[in-house]
């Protein structure tokens, strides 16, 4: 279990919450020295930058965008005497990808990891009715020990550089909102959902976790405000009677409110939105409220101009908007888990999300998926470093299922995203990241993890696992691409056979396809990285997935144009988008459209 709550921050009558969002000073630590030259009590100078953001993209020396090291973060943030006698957490949405908190010149805590949320429990060093500092040291070195997987190396002038193993830019800092959090001495701390359709009716089994020993109440109102349902105990059952189920693109949220009661006294009260609505897999189905649903949308990121990886509430919107004007239903977060304001918005909004774990860049190979189109066969869990590696992902599991599993958009978990699969010594290793996620889920959602390009049948030795088989493909792209392109369809075709021969009985979606496109260019007859090439490539793709049945959805890459580390390889950039990195359409996301519009959501139902 965790050592802190994972519940969003929000404010009741026995909570409060202090955003710390807004410029906070910063600085960059070139020799590594801040420690020991006592920056924990206050860093130098008079840098400041915003939080959310990724620190990278706002200079313009390329000695900062490339920083990879520590960087030091400091605010002072005043206490009122009015929250004495509560706990008090400094809670971060994320610090990317690791990170030492000290309040008041003491270290509190520190979390490695860099896309999930962690506190640190300040309440025995707070001064109340006074001015407190957080000073936060956040180191971004990529590591084959941690998650997402890469190396650092030192330069020759002595610089250290990350080299990620995966496809975005490795930005870092403090890339979601910091709050301070007063929790009354009990409070809720966690809570489960599992939900049994019954006719019209739904029942809510339920069970909550407390910091003490009173009972609890739970009142499920509707969208109108009415009471729905009502129960008292830790553990128990919501009668709802005539249920509004959450539904696919039409979503209805009801407001679950649960009390610690002392009689009639409210010691803590804690309010989640929620959905009612099952998820499972059957046969080659996916069902949601046991209807037969088609993925249709996009593989995304966190990723936009000047804020990096920033949180940015309104580039979610545009993205939102993107979404349903092209008639997508679903996403993958690739490759970590976002920020929590985007599930909150699929939840109100009715999309599907495959939640993503950060365990991205577990293939031995710097360009991972150019690599695996070569056949080559690594065998990356089998380092004597792969125990330490797997302690870092089962963490970042449980945190991500812990603070995601009460969404009713998240119908999957996506365990891994690209690993190498080729050798035998992934399959103790993948037992264990599936088997944990199992247990952690309380709804038992399914599980997948990305096949790269050489899982192929006859090689990849981990398919067995996943309850939904995820395939990332680029025949017409890495493999035979430009005038090619009909050898690519006969070897992509040549693949689903394989599979088909199988006969897993499991439902498959495709959860990557896609050709790099420059905005710019147009070109009749098409070549590679035009517009036009582009369609060609979509539209073979697409016939591919229509003939087998047992495809099940299709996440087309990228939603967006996005930052990458330089190369040759990319053109400032992965230039795979639907939408460019300023989200506006290229041709593409006509043709997507207009196919979306068309497929029934029951498609091959
Ligand atoms: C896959 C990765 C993804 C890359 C994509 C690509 O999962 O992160 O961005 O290919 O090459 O290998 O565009």
């Amino acid at each position: 279990m965790l050592e802190y709550s994972m519940l969003y921050p929000r404010t009741s009558v026995s909570r409060r919450t202090a955003s710390l969002d807004g410029m906070w000073k910063f600085h960059l630590d070139e020799d590594a020295s801040g420690e020991k030259s006592g920056w924990a009590e206050g860093i130098p100078g008079e840098e400041r930058i915003p939080v959310p953001a990724s620190f990278q993209d706002f200079y313009t020396e390329k000695d900062i965008r490339e920083f990879t090291g520590d960087v030091w973060y400091e605010k002072d943030v005043f206490i009122p005497g009015e929250w004495e006698g509560k706990d008090i957490f400094v809670r971060f949405g994320a610090a990317t990808h690791r990170a030492v908190v000290y309040v008041n010149g003491l270290k509190i805590t520190e979390h490695e990891g860099g896309f999930l949320p962690f506190c640190a429990n300040v309440t025995d060093v707070v001064r109340y009715d006074a001015s407190n500092r957080i000073v936060v040291k956040v180191n971004n070195e990529l590591t084959e020990t941690n998650i997402p997987c890469g190396t650092t190396i030192t330069l020759p002038n002595g610089k250290k550089m990350n080299k990620p193993y995966f496809d975005f830019f490795n930005y870092s800092g403090l890339q979601r909102s910091v709050n301070l959090v007063a929790l009354p001495k009990e409070s809720v701390f966690d809570f489960d959902l599992q939900y049994e359709l019954d006719g019209d009716d739904a029942k809510v089994l339920y069970s909550v976790k407390t910091t003490g020993e009173h009972d609890v109440t739970l009142t499920l109102f509707d969208a109108e405000g009415n009471e729905a349902a009502t129960a008292t105990g830790k553990e128990g059952v919501l009668e709802v009677k005539n249920a509004h189920l959450w539904q696919v693109r039409n979503a209805y949220l009801y407001r679950l409110v649960i009390r610690i009661m002392d009689d009639a006294q409210v010691l803590d009260e804690y309010t989640q939105e929620i959905g009612i609505r099952t998820v499972e897999v059957k046969d080659t189905d996916i069902l949601v409220n046991g209807k037969q649903v088609y993925l249709k949308g996009f593989g995304k990121h966190e990723d936009s101009d000047i804020v990096g990886r920033g949180f940015n509430i309104g580039v979610m919107k545009r993205d939102f908007e993107l979404m349903k004007w092209v008639g997508a239903n679903s996403f993958r977060t690739s490759h970590y888990p976002y920020s929590e304001e985007i599930y909150q918005m699929a939840d109100r909004e009715g999309f599907l999300i495959i939640d993503e774990v950060p365990a991205v860049g577990l293939f031995e190979s710097m360009m991972n998926f150019m690599e695996a189109n070569t056949g080559k066969k690594t065998a990356f869990f089998a380092k004597e470093t792969t125990p330490v590696l797997l302690k870092a992902h089962l963490k970042a599991v449980e945190e991500m299922i812990t603070r995601d599993k009460n969404h009713p958009c998240v119908i999957a978990w996506s365990l891994l995203n690209e690993p190498d699969t080729s050798d035998e010594s992934a399959v103790p290793y993948f037992a264990k990241v599936f088997e944990t996620a199992l247990e952690l889920d309380p709804q038992k959602r399914p599980r997948t993890f990305t096949l790269i390009m050489n899982s192929v049948p006859g090689v990849c030795k981990c398919y067995q696992f996943s309850d939904i088989v995820s395939l990332n493909r680029y025949y017409g792209w890495y493999v035979k691409g430009g005038y090619e392109m009909s050898e690519a369809e006969v070897m992509f075709r040549g693949e689903m056979d394989a599979w088909k021969a199988m006969n897993l009985n499991k439902p498959f979606i495709f959860t990557e396809y896609g050709a790099d496109t420059l905005e710019s260019e147009h070109k009749l007859p098409s070549v590679m990285w035009s517009q036009e090439y582009q369609k060609e490539y979509l539209d073979m793709t697409h016939q591919v997935f229509d003939a087998y049945d047992f495809v099940k959805g299709e996440q087309m890459w990228n939603f967006a144009d996005f930052q990458t580390t330089e190369g040759i390889l990319r053109v400032n950039g992965n230039k795979k988008g639907a939408f460019t990195r300023q989200r506006q359409p290229k041709d593409v996301a006509y043709i997507l459209k207009k196919r979306w519009e068309e497929l029934p959501l029951d498609y091959k139902g």
